[in-house]
């Protein structure tokens, strides 16, 4: 079984002018691709682990062979990552959270406008290439924020990642050039409060968020 990149679910030019159409196009299909290509690439050396989805091998690195853990950890990661970032963002998205995730922000920080701030220094102060997370504990609705670098998943330290930002250059630097936290700011207008509170669903059941394409 091959893993496979997800279409997006709206055109290219859907998120502007937040996100614009050249950094999607690139941003999809060269980053997203590429981690794809290579996830596939470092497990055909290794049938008896491609049968795991892509959750199943982050979630237990130490699993996978040794001489393709890093190679999984990066492609799967970026490939993880980007499935569920495509998904949380949508064009008019934005305004404020609703149901289960605006419970969820306000028992953890009190108020949304905190938790945004919050969430935007953590992701403006991150050195260098990674994510900022929105995470809990599989089960718990205590949420809290933490950073990781590169494409690493919150999954792989058994915690349940509810929403997260791409804070790598690729994703903003076209737009925003070295301007992060304009576009950490910005980022709040496409967001998908609706598919956040499917994964919050999967949270509190214990489940797998949606899985990535295989
Ligand atoms: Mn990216």
């Amino acid at each position: 079984m091959t893993h496979e990149l997800p279409a997006l679910p709206y055109d290219y030019s859907a998120l502007e002018p937040v996100i614009d159409t050249q950094t999607m196009k690139l941003h999809h299909d060269m980053h997203h691709g590429a981690y794809v290509k290579n996830l596939n690439a470092a497990l055909e050396k290794h049938p008896n682990v491609q049968s795991k989805s892509a959750e199943e091998l982050l979630r237990d690195l130490n699993a996978v062979p040794e001489d393709i853990r890093t190679a999984v950890r990066n492609n799967g990661g970026g490939h993880v990552n980007h499935t569920m970032f495509w998904k949380i963002m949508k064009p008019k998205g934005g305004g404020d959270p609703n149901g289960a995730i605006a419970a969820i922000i306000k028992k953890a920080f009190g108020n949304f406008k905190d938790f945004q701030a919050k969430f935007n220094d953590a992701g403006a102060k991150h050195f260098g290439s990674g994510w900022v997370w929105l995470v809990a504990s599989p089960g718990s609705e205590d949420a809290r924020i933490i950073t990781t670098p590169n494409q690493d998943n919150p999954i792989s330290q058994g915690l349940f990642p509810i929403m997260g930002n791409d804070v790598w250059e690729h994703a903003y630097y076209l737009k925003y050039n070295n301007r992060r936290p304009e576009y950490l700011a910005a980022w709040w207008n496409v967001v998908n409060w609706d598919e956040i509170n499917k994964r919050v669903e999967s949270l509190k059941s214990h489940r797998e968020p949606a899985l990535a394409h295989r």
